[in-house]
């Protein structure tokens, strides 16, 4: 597509499974305070920020949790993951992410990420990709997570393109929210490109060299 300048990556279930580690984490928090918890809740809390997601997951919960728990819960959880995260190296990135990328850059395209998540730079670190972006916009610079399509708006600000000519990558429904309440285009892999708002339905990463072709 040539109207297609600029290419936002979703990080955690898109450019690396970082996803996993997500679910194993909070799993482990959910069994120990007793909350029931499963991969299908957890598809819910695909690019919804940390404390939302608790919030989900306290949803079976028999009992309230104060502010002050939730924190300790939510802080518990992210030391969990950022254990699993320190274990990553450059091997966690596919080689199919990796050529795509460089594909999608050689033919011109900019390139961004559009994460909800605050650990996205440590993990662009672990996975060798630290400075290939040409814009990250992530939990640290937004206030609102998906559904709200503010970290993909400041993704296209950074980039200086209109959000009409920029392509959102993303597994998460909220996140293809994110992309339609914005005004992008959108790809959804697995469970997102079931949304009745996505643009393309990817069944494999490399589909988008056809796409933006
Ligand atoms: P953190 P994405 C999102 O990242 C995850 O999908 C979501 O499960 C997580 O709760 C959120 O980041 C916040 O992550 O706790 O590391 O700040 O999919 O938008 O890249
Ligand atoms: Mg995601």
């Amino acid at each position: 597509m040539d109207n297609i300048k600029a290419v936002i990556f979703d990080l955690d279930g898109v450019i690396c499974s970082t996803d996993k580690y997500h679910y194993l984490a909070w799993k482990q928090v959910a069994d120990e305070i007793d909350v029931y918890f499963d991969e299908k809740i957890n598809n819910r809390l695909r690019g919804v920020s940390r404390m939302d997601s608790l919030n989900i997951i306290l949803e079976r919960a028999d009992r309230t949790f104060s502010q002050e728990e939730k924190n300790a819960l939510a802080e518990k959880k992210n030391g969990i993951y950022v254990e699993l995260l320190d274990r990553m190296s450059e091997q966690d990135l596919s080689g199919e992410v990796k050529s795509t990328l460089h594909t999608l850059r050689d033919e011109g395209h900019l390139l961004a990420i559009g994460s909800s998540s605050k650990n996205t730079k440590k993990i662009l670190r672990r996975i060798g990709l630290s400075d290939y972006f040409d814009a990250v916009s992530d939990g640290t610079n937004i206030s609102r997570s998906k559904p709200d399509p503010e970290v993909f708006l400041k993704a296209a600000e950074m980039l200086s393109v209109s959000p009409g000519n920029s392509l959102v990558v993303e597994d998460a429904k909220a996140g293809i929210s994110a992309a339609a309440a914005g005004g992008f285009l959108s790809a959804g892999l697995g469970e997102a490109s079931e949304h009745e708002s996505v643009t393309y339905k990817l069944n494999s990463f490399s589909d988008l060299i056809d796409i933006l072709n």
